[in-house]
C-alpha cells in the first residue's frame, strides 16, 4: 500500500518531491490495517450470530419496533438550565439557588442508576444519544442529569465494547443545558478498590474537563477520611462537591442503634466541614421508610446549611410515599427515573411523583406531557435489553430483610447464575443478610456490598454455615476481596471489625488504620503514558491513560477487543447482542453519510476443524468470515 500511495501522489506525479516528503504528507504512511473496516464488523455480527453474545442465554433475535424518539428542533437554541447558572456564577451560587427553590428540584437518573439497577448496567450509548437531546430540550427545568459513574464505567468496556469517555463527551454536545452529574465512590473512583491519590485528582479533573458538573461522592464505609481527598479535587475544580451519606438500618427501629438519627446528623455536619456544596442521602437499597424520611429530613434542615439531596430506590414500593414526606421535610431535589425505567430496583417516577404532589406548594415545575413523549421512547427501549432484566415483576418488601443495594441486585442474580447459583438464589438472599451480620452490621454499597456480595457467593457455593467459618476458618481461602477488606484497604467501617472475624481471616497479616491512599503509590503517568504508547502503538489520550490506571486488563482487552472487531457502537442494539437473522438485512451507519447495508445470506454446517462459514452480502457484493463454533 505504501508504494501505491506514493506513486498516486500528485506530488510525486508531477516530480515535486524532495526529502522533506515524509515530513509534510503524514498520511500517506498510515497504512490501512490488515482487515477493513466492514471485515471486522461482518466477524463480530457473525460470531454473534453464531455463538450468542455473553450473558444472554437466549440466542433468538426479538422482532422489535423502532421506539419513537420525540421531535425536536435542533436549530432553536437549547433552553437555558442549571448547567448556565453553574457556569456562569459557580458551585456556592448554584447551592444556594437550589436552597432557595420552593419546588422540589429533580434529578433524572434514567441514563445511569436507573438501568444500572433494572438492566445490570447493560444500556449503549447509541441508546442514550438518541433521546439525549430530546431531553434537554423537553424537560430542561431538571436539576441534573445523573449520566455517568458508577457501574457504568467498567461495564462499558466489559461488555458492551464502548469507551466510557465518549458516551460523556458524546453526551455532552446533544446536553449543553442541564447540569450532568456522577457518581464517584470517593478513593475508590469508578472501581472496586482504593486507588493513590494522584489517580483520583486526575480522574475527577479530567471528567470534570469532559462535562461532569455535580460529583455524588460516597465512601462505601460511610468513611469521613475516605472522601476528603475526592470532595477537594471536586472543589478545586470549581464544579459541585455533593458529599452523600449512605443510608442504612433503620432509624426507626429502636432494638437497633448502631446508625440511629445521631449518626447521620454527625456525619452531615461532618461532611459541611469538609466542604461539601451539598448533602446528599443515598439510600441505596431504598431502605428509608416513609417516616424516618421525614424525621431524617428535618433534623438535618435543622442541623446544616446546605440543600439535601435525596436519593432511593424504589423496590419496596414505597418509594413515592416517602419521597412526598422527604419533600414535606424540606429535601431540596430528589432523583427520579423516567416512568417505564422506574420503579422496583431503580428509582421513583419522575412523572408519578408530578402527579402525587399536584396541589402542593412544591410540585416540580416539570412538563409532565413531555415527560410522557420521552417514556414512549423507554417503553420501546427497554424491550431492546429484555434479557437482562432481573425478573422482579411487582414491589420487593424482602429488601428491609437483605439490605442490598438496588444496582447490585440484578448484578448479583447474574453472577449467581454464572457460578451456577440462581436456582438457589433465596438462599443467597439470605446469606447475604447473615454475611452483613457477621461483619458488624456494615455500611453495604459498591464497594462494600461487592465484598459482602463475594462471601455470600463463596459461602453458599461451599455450603459453608457461619459455624464453619469460626470451626474451619483457619483452613478456608477467603475470597481476595474479603481479605482486602479485613485489611482495611476499603477503609474502616464505623466502630471497627469484628476482630474474631478479622483474625480468622487475616491469618497474620497486620490490618491498617490509616487511609490506604496514603500507603500507595502515586502513578507515574508520564512514564505510563510512554509504555502505553508502546504497547497500543498509537497516541495515548489522557482519558486511556485514566482507565488503563484504573483498570489495567479490562483497558487492554478492550483494545484488542477493538483491533480484532472494530468500533461496534455504530451496530443497531438487537445485532450487537443477537446476531442477524437468515435473511434478515441492516442499515449501519459507520460514519455521517457512510452506510453499510449488511444481509445474511446463509451459516454453514460445522467444519471438521469446528469452524462455520458465515456468508453475508455486504453494499451488495457477496462477503463471507469464518468463524469458530464454541457450542
Ligand atoms: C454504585 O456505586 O455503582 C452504586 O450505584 C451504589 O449504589
Ligand atoms: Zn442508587
Amino acid at each position: 500500500p505504501f508504494l501505491q500511495n506514493v506513486i498516486q501522489h500528485s506530488n510525486f506525479l508531477s516530480g515535486q518531491f524532495s526529502t522533506t516528503f515524509i515530513d509534510q504528507t503524514p498520511e500517506l504512511f498510515v497504512f490501512p490495517k490488515r482487515k477493513d473496516r466492514g471485515t471486522k464488523m461482518l466477524t463480530y455480527i457473525g460470531n454473534t450470530t453464531v455463538n450468542g453474545f455473553e450473558g444472554i442465554e437466549n440466542k433468538k433475535k426479538p422482532s422489535l419496533q423502532k421506539p419513537p424518539v420525540p421531535k425536536i428542533d435542533q436549530l432553536e437554541d437549547f433552553p437555558s438550565g442549571t448547567k448556565q447558572i453553574l457556569d456562569e456564577h459557580g458551585p456556592e451560587y448554584l447551592a444556594d439557588w437550589l436552597k432557595e427553590q420552593k419546588q422540589v428540584m429533580l434529578t433524572d437518573t434514567t441514563f445511569r442508576d436507573a438501568h444500572q439497577s433494572l438492566l445490570a448496567t447493560r444500556v449503549r450509548t447509541k441508546d442514550l444519544l438518541q433521546i439525549a437531546e430530546p431531553t434537554a430540550r423537553l424537560v430542561p427545568q431538571l436539576f441534573s442529569v445523573e449520566m455517568w459513574g458508577g457501574a457504568t464505567f467498567d461495564t462499558s468496556y466489559r461488555f458492551l465494547k464502548e469507551d466510557p469517555w465518549q458516551r460523556l463527551l458524546k453526551l455532552r454536545e446533544k446536553m449543553p443545558n442541564v447540569l450532568f452529574q456522577m457518581l464517584l465512590r470517593a478513593s475508590n473512583a469508578v472501581g472496586y478498590k482504593n486507588y493513590p491519590d494522584n489517580l483520583i485528582k486526575e480522574f475527577v479533573e479530567k471528567s470534570a474537563t469532559a462535562g461532569i458538573d455535580v460529583f455524588r461522592i460516597f465512601d462505601s464505609l460511610n468513611w469521613l477520611e475516605g472522601m476528603k481527598p475526592a470532595i477537594n479535587f471536586v472543589r478545586e475544580n470549581n464544579k459541585i462537591a455533593e458529599a452523600a451519606m449512605c443510608y442504612t438500618g433503620d432509624i426507626l427501629d429502636m432494638g437497633r442503634t448502631k446508625y440511629d438519627l445521631d449518626y447521620y446528623k454527625n456525619l452531615a455536619k461532618e461532611l459541611e466541614s469538609a466542604g461539601a456544596h451539598i448533602l446528599g442521602i443515598k439510600d441505596m437499597a431504598g431502605l428509608l421508610k416513609p417516616e424516618a424520611a421525614y424525621q431524617l429530613i428535618s433534623t438535618l434542615k435543622d442541623t446544616i446549611d446546605l440543600p439535601v439531596h435525596l436519593h432511593s430506590h424504589d423496590t419496596s414500593g414505597n418509594g413515592i410515599h416517602m419521597y412526598a414526606r422527604a419533600v414535606d421535610a424540606g429535601a431540596d431535589a430528589v432523583d427520579v427515573a423516567c416512568g417505564p425505567m422506574a420503579g422496583m430496583t431503580s428509582q421513583p417516577s419522575a412523572q408519578t411523583l408530578y402527579h402525587a404532589l399536584e396541589g402542593t406548594s412544591r410540585q416540580p415545575k416539570i412538563n409532565v406531557e413531555s415527560y410522557e413523549k420521552l417514556a414512549h421512547y423507554w417503553e420501546g427501549i427497554r424491550n431492546y435489553y429484555q434479557d437482562f432484566e432481573s425478573g422482579m415483576k411487582a414491589p420487593h418488601t424482602e429488601i428491609y430483610f437483605h439490605e442490598m443495594p438496588g444496582g447490585q441486585y440484578s448484578n448479583l442474580q447474574q453472577q449467581a447464575k454464572a457460578v451456577g447459583l440462581g436456582h438457589r438464589w433465596n438462599e443467597v438472599k439470605a446469606a447475604y443478610r447473615q454475611v452483613n451480620e457477621m461483619f458488624g452490621d456494615i455500611v453495604k454499597v459498591t464497594p462494600s456490598s461487592k465484598v459482602v456480595g463475594d462471601m455470600t457467593l463463596f459461602m453458599v457455593q461451599n455450603d459453608l454455615t457461619e459455624d464453619d467459618i469460626y470451626e474451619r476458618g483457619e483452613s478456608i481461602d477467603f475470597p481476595a476481596s474479603v481479605i482486602e477488606f479485613a485489611q482495611g484497604y476499603l477503609g474502616q467501617p464505623y466502630q471497627g471489625f469484628p476482630q474474631e472475624l478479622q483474625r480468622i481471616i487475616l491469618k497474620g497479616k497486620e490490618p491498617i488504620k490509616v487511609r490506604p491512599g496514603e500507603l500507595l503509590d502515586s502513578i507515574d503517568f508520564t512514564q505510563m503514558k510512554e509504555s502505553l504508547f508502546k504497547t497500543l502503538d498509537r497516541q495515548v489520550t489522557s482519558f486511556d491513560l485514566i482507565s488503563y490506571a484504573l483498570y489495567p486488563k479490562v483497558f487492554m482487552d478492550h483494545h484488542r477487543f477493538t483491533e480484532k472487531y472494530g468500533d461496534l457502537s455504530v451496530l443497531d442494539t438487537l445485532t450487537f447482542f443477537y446476531g442477524m437473522r437468515l435473511g434478515e438485512e441492516i442499515e449501519v451507519e459507520i460514519e455521517q453519510g457512510k452506510t453499510l447495508i449488511v444481509k445474511l445470506v446463509s451459516i454453514s454446517e460445522p467444519q471438521a476443524d469446528g469452524t462455520r462459514v458465515v456468508y453475508f452480502e455486504l453494499n451488495g457484493q457477496s462477503r463471507e468470515v469464518v468463524v469458530k463454533d464454541e457450542s
